[in-house]
């Protein structure tokens, strides 16, 4: 082990942070047995919502024309539009590029059809090892959706077979819908009401704890707008205090909230509609303080929330800060929120996670992700060794594991 020096510091964080097997807390990603539901490909890189929004900046097509054609046809429009006619500067048109770069493509070709026949000559056996590999990914944690009636008959009739696969039970639906949804419970076989009487109640419960087990879920999840509160006087918040932390209590398992998302708030652009807003900080306060028993894993959309963030989770240990999410998993926005998670939490944080969609995204988001955390992590080991405060590489290492694996689990509490 080398001696720490400043000198030789900016190498060896870079190449631990670049050795390190990552696991990746959020991901939309699916096990290949899955099937339609696992994206991969050129096509999907280039439709992924992020890019089709981008694309109408540009486009002045009518949005339905564009949603009827095939999916091979709108990544060529994409190419076209995002990628030949302008320079592909953004963040995720960039990560295209790296995307092509570590999977060995010649960028120089620019031929979106040479892309994909070189992409589909890859064994489709392997694919994921070698996505994996080349992320440097351990593990990733999907985004499973009872109420989806696709994924739930596939856990029902298959189940999940890829240990490297780990679920998430995702409760959008039953805390931000239920007065809307609650028939589909009982078409489910859980015999529950529009009001919420102490039979609903115990039901719910019972729906909770039966896809926790199916799915052998880490955790439990949720996104929510930037209206949300508890207590209040809402479907949302009495199933969440009366179901939702029961059942995390209970099985001793973390609930993540995903604060500050307003949904489809232009609906002509699909999957692509979403925005944001800032979210009020004391309901997460709230739930860390009348829960002490309960596990918060929080991420929030609003740049503007980062900092009140950052001072809640010094105030409540049962509450663990994960990821850049979406609209702020921009360099500079990640540059800016890891030096002030830093500076405020110590180690103590989940630095990123890749939101992945399509299996490739694993590759660039961390590449990226790697590049930013490892150069602000320098400038702080720098910073110790002005003071006089030696650090091995040993500890460099440990630290880093920390951040990208070992504290969701310890949070998590189990290694499954
Ligand atoms: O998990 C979520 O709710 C979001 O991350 C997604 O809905 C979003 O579309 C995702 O692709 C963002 O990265
Ligand atoms: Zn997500």
């Amino acid at each position: 082990m080398p001696v720490i020096t400043q000198e030789n510091l900016a190498l060896v964080v870079t190449k631990e942070v670049e050795q390190v097997r990552v696991t990746d807390i959020h991901t939309h990603l699916y096990p290949p047995n899955f099937g339609d539901l696992s994206l991969y490909g050129i096509d999907e890189l280039l439709t992924y919502h992020y890019l089709v929004a981008e694309f109408f900046r540009y486009s002045t097509m009518d949005y339905e024309d564009f949603f009827n054609l095939s999916k091979t046809q709108q990544a060529e429009l994409i190419f076209q539009t995002l990628f030949l006619e302008h320079s592909p500067v953004s963040e995720a048109q960039r990560g295209v590029l790296t995307t092509l770069k570590e999977l060995g493509m010649d960028l120089n070709v620019r031929d979106l059809r040479v892309f994909r026949e070189q992409i589909n000559s890859i064994p489709a056996f392997d694919y994921v090892d070698r996505i994996f590999a080349i992320a440097g990914i351990k593990e990733v944690v999907m985004t499973n959706d009872p109420f989806d009636p696709k994924e739930r008959q596939l856990w029902e009739m298959k189940g999940n077979k890829d240990p490297r696969f780990k679920a998430a039970l995702r409760l959008d639906v039953l805390l931000n819908n239920y007065e809307k949804n609650y028939e589909y419970l009982n078409q489910m076989g859980f015999l529950v009401d529009k009001k919420l009487d102490e039979n609903t109640l115990t039901e719910i419960r019972r729906f909770l704890r039966y896809w926790i087990e199916k799915t052998n879920a880490v955790y439990l999840a949720v996104s929510l707008p930037p209206d949300f509160m508890v207590p209040e006087d809402s479907y949302r918040s009495r199933i969440l205090e009366k179901c939702v932390l029961p059942i995390c209590r209970e099985l001793n398992i973390p609930l993540a909230l995903m604060i500050g998302v307003r949904r489809s708030i232009n609906p002509r652009l699909g999957l692509a509609a979403d925005s944001l807003g800032k979210a009020d900080i004391r309901a997460i306060e709230y739930l860390c303080r009348t829960y002490p028993e309960n596990k918060f894993l929080v991420t929030m959309l609003s740049r503007e929330n980062q900092h009140e963030l950052v001072v809640t989770a010094r105030k409540f240990r049962n509450l663990m800060v994960f990821g850049c999410w979406w609209f702020l998993n921009n360099p500079m926005i990640v540059e800016e929120i890891t030096n002030m998670r830093l500076e405020n939490l110590g180690l103590s944080f989940i630095p990123q996670h890749s939101d992945a969609r399509v299996l490739e995204h694993l590759i660039y988001k961390w590449v990226h992700a790697r590049k930013i955390i490892a150069d602000v992590l320098t400038k702080k080991y720098l910073d110790l060794l002005e003071s006089g405060w030696k650090v091995t590489e040993e500890e460099i290492k440990r630290d880093i594991e920390d951040l990208f694996g070992n504290n969701f689990w310890k949070f998590v509490g189990r290694n499954v």
